[in-house]
Formats: C-alpha cells, sequence, structure tokens
C-alpha cells in the first residue's frame, strides 16, 4: 500500500486533566501513547501538530448555547453552590460518571479542536489520515454529559466533514455503542453510522439491531450487538463483511473511525478479548480503502494497553513495522509485567458468540443494507466556511496548525458544498414528549 499523508494533534497539556480519584478515565493515557509512540520513532513518519482551542461557537454546531454556556461556567468551586440545579439537567456533577474538574472546559476544547482540524484538512485534501486519540467521545448528547463524555468531538467533526463531502461514513469499535453519534444523525442519508458494540445489560442499553435509522435515515443507522468474549477471528469474521458491504453501497467521501481501547482484552470496564492484532486489523482493513480518514480514540481503561494499541494502530496508519520489544521510555516499568512486549496475548476467556449468532447478527445486517438503492447525492451549494463567523472577532488567535495550502485545492471542492435538509437529528420535538 502507497505511503499515506498522516497527521498527528497532541498537547503536551492534554494527559494532566483529571476526572479525580478513583475515576476510570485518566487522560494521561494520552501522554503515555504520545511518549510510546515518539519513543518508537514514529513521529518521523507524520506531521505532528498542536490543535486550535474550539470555541463555544464550534461546539454550538452542535450542542445547545444553554449546555455550552453552562460547561465553560461551571467549576469545583460553583458547582455546589451557584449551578447545583442545573447539574442534574446536564448529567454533570457528584452524583453522576461526568464530574466537574479542573480546566474541563479547555479541556472539551482541546480534544475538539484537534478532531475539527483534522477534518478541515482532509477537506483540504491536505493529508490522507489525520489522528486525534484525545478525541472519540461518542456518548455526549446535544443537551448533555453521558459516560464521561462532555461535548461530542465526532459529531462536530462529521459535521465539519460534511461541508465537502456528499456522505460520510462513521465507524465506532469502541466496546460501547456509538448512541450520541447515531442520535445526532438518525435521520440523514448523508451519515451512515456503524457501531459494533456488547450489547445486552451493558452501558448505554441502546444499539439493538432492529434501531436502523428513520425517515431519510433508515437503514442508514447500523448497529452490530455482539456478547462477551468476542476474539480476534470472530471480530474480523463479522467487521469485514459489514463494512465492505457499506462501502459499496454507500460509498463514502470520507470515514470517521473510532478506535475506543476498551474492546482490548484485560480492559478494566470491558469484556472483550481482542488483541492488539485483532483491534487493529480493522484499522488496516479501513484503510485499506484510500477514503480520507479521520482516526479518533474512545474508551480505554487499562491505560498501559491503551497506549500500546494506540501506538501500533498509528504504526499501521503510517505503514511502518514497529518492534515488539517495547524501546525505553518514560513509562517503561508499566510495561513489565508482559515482560516489554508490545503485543498482548488474548485470555482463556469464553467466547460467548457463537457462529450461529454472528451469520444470524450478519445476515441481518446484510439484508438491511440491501434495502439501500444506491448512494445518496445532494445538490452542489456554496461551501459554508471553515470557521463560522464570531462577533468577538477572535476565533483563530490560538490556532498553531498550519492550513495554508487550504485555498489551493484545485478539485473545485472549496466552491462547492453540499447542503441538505434536516442533516442531523435536533432532539425530541416538543410534542414527541
Ligand atoms: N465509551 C466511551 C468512549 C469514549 C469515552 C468514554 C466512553 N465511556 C465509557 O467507556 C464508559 C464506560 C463505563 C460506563 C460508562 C461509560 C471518552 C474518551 C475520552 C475522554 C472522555 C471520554
Ligand atoms: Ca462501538
Ligand atoms: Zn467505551
Amino acid at each position: 500500500m502507497a505511503k499515506k499523508r498522516v497527521a498527528y494533534f497532541y498537547h503536551h497539556d492534554i494527559g494532566n486533566y483529571y476526572y479525580g480519584p478513583g475515576h476510570p478515565m485518566k487522560p494521561h493515557r494520552l501522554k503515555m501513547t504520545h511518549n510510546l509512540l515518539l519513543t518508537y520513532g514514529l513521529y518521523k513518519k507524520m506531521d505532528v501538530y498542536r490543535q486550535h482551542w474550539a470555541s463555544r461557537e464550534e461546539m454550538t454546531q452542535f450542542h445547545s448555547q444553554e449546555y455550552v454556556d453552562f460547561l465553560q461556567k461551571v467549576s469545583p468551586d460553583n458547582v455546589r453552590k451557584e449551578l447545583n440545579e442545573v447539574t442534574s439537567k446536564f448529567n454533570v456533577g457528584e452524583s453522576t460518571d461526568c464530574p466537574v474538574f479542573d480546566g474541563l472546559f479547555d479541556y472539551c476544547s482541546a480534544y475538539t479542536g484537534a478532531t475539527l482540524d483534522g477534518a478541515r484538512m482532509l477537506n483540504h485534501n491536505l493529508k490522507d489520515i489525520c489522528i486525534n486519540w484525545a478525541g472519540g467521545l461518542h456518548h455526549a448528547k446535544k443537551n448533555e454529559a453521558s459516560g464521561f463524555c462532555y461535548v461530542n468531538d465526532i459529531v462536530l467533526g462529521i459535521l465539519e466533514l460534511l461541508k465537502h463531502h456528499s456522505r460520510v461514513l462513521y465507524i465506532d469499535i469502541d466496546i460501547h455503542h456509538g448512541d450520541g453519534v447515531e442520535e445526532a444523525f438518525y435521520v440523514t442519508d448523508r451519515v451512515m453510522t456503524c457501531s459494533f458494540h456488547k450489547h445486552g445489560d451493558f452501558f448505554p442499553g441502546t444499539g439493538d439491531i432492529k434501531h436502523i435509522g428513520r425517515g431519510a435515515g433508515k437503514y442508514f443507522s447500523v448497529n452490530v450487538p455482539l456478547d462477551e468474549g468476542m476474539d480476534d477471528e470472530s471480530f474480523a469474521y463479522i467487521f469485514k463483511p459489514v463494512i465492505q458491504n457499506i462501502m459499496q453501497r454507500f460509498d463514502p467521501g470520507a470515514i470517521v473511525l473510532q478506535c475506543g481501547a476498551d474492546s482490548l482484552t484485560g480492559d478494566r470496564l470491558g469484556c472483550f478479548n481482542l488483541t492488539l492484532k485483532g483491534h487493529a486489523q480493522c484499522v488496516k482493513f479501513v484503510k485499506s480503502f484510500g477514503v480520507p480518514l479521520l482516526v479518533l480514540g474512545g474508551g480505554g481503561y487499562t491505560i498501559k494497553n491503551v497506549a500500546r494499541l494506540w501506538t501500533f494502530e498509528t504504526s499501521v496508519l503510517v505503514g511502518e513495522e514497529i518492534a515488539n520489544q517495547i524501546p525505553y521510555n518514560d513509562y517503561y516499568e508499566q510495561f513489565k509485567q508482559n515482560k516489554y512486549m508490545l503485543h498482548l496475548s488474548p485470555t482463556d476467556q469464553a467466547n460467548k458468540n457463537t457462529r450461529e449468532m454472528l451469520d444470524r447478527t450478519l445476515n441481518h445486517v446484510l439484508q438491511n443494507l440491501s434495502y439501500l438503492r444506491g448512494a445518496p447525492s445532494v445538490q452542489v451549494q456554496e461551501v459554508p466556511p471553515d470557521y463560522p463567523s464570531n462577533t468577538d472577532g477572535d476565533i483563530n488567535d490560538a490556532r498553531d496548525v498550519d492550513m495554508s495550502g487550504a485555498q489551493a485545492d484545485k478539485s473545485g471542492a472549496l466552491s462547492s458544498a453540499r447542503q441538505h435538509p434536516g442533516e442531523y437529528y435536533e432532539g425530541p420535538k416538543d410534542q414527541d414528549k
């Protein structure tokens, strides 16, 4: 496979945000990943960028003003006294799994900024693949936080890609259902969402195979419910034909791939049995279609294995083989348990996904896909700007990423945005509640 032009986004402060003692989400895993991939020398094979900080206005392209205002105002100091009443409304605070911590808004602004930068680089054909391991917060909703996620960078990234692409495919291999992304695009045929997840008595409880989209979006939401103990062979057995079929029928102009590491063997909160190779074969398969690709992180709670996985997947994306022996790095002792080896072996956990179940699920999904009548197209209109106009005029102040050359796109794509009514689901109408 020819080498790809790869951009990688990282900010040196991202690993210092802290959800609090005992919380399983540890942004420190991003620092470990960054350090490991640097020591493998992978920075030489891609362009490394510090992201811009996403503004309130950029976030409200999906989220409600009221919710983003709240995220901007709330702090560990005022959450109890002044803002106590609204915390339950937005599902943020002590009694939830989405705590208020120091720098919460800046954290959201950092990971969202990186996802938007990646989408814009792909839109302007500056790169083939963009990577943001800090992104992938698929549970966040228009008006509320959920499952450790506050701002849904994925929805915002897809909306950005839709400015230049008629159709965007979203693939989610996190062990959890990508509910926030599915909900946002449930009624449109311009975004196909496809989540593979553990289903049945598992957070967030959505993602039934029968949920396929509504209205113009019917058959454009694909759910692949799975059971515990999923191994590499079973995962490939269902992942490859589903994605192959979607690629043929939907023919997306860009793909967003959420690479949650909680589907790995030995994850603290997960129950699948995938190795690095099994997880990364999905990445390799998606890459093989040669479509502009935005790669994001996601869950992942055994943090040394998150660092292993995303380092290995970075090597796959840049097309470089890396040694199984982990090179000396800042967190070297954390890798001792597996003799300082990169790769993991599966455990002897039983795979509850029988071949019969997988065949039934696969046939059901392929049957639904067969109802798609060719790839939908939309009218060519004027391209919306990369950055929404801002009355303060300060949107680009902190933008570090070099986007020069963006206007040089010869394809004419810059002057031909594609828009469609009902681009994403606005949430229930009052009369539906
Ligand atoms: N699934 C997922 C993906 C990304 C993030 C968080 C989640 N949430 C969970 O894994 C989960 C697990 C158990 C209960 C509830 C939710 C995420 C990624 C980066 C930063 C913040 C959140
Ligand atoms: Ca998933
Ligand atoms: Zn998850």
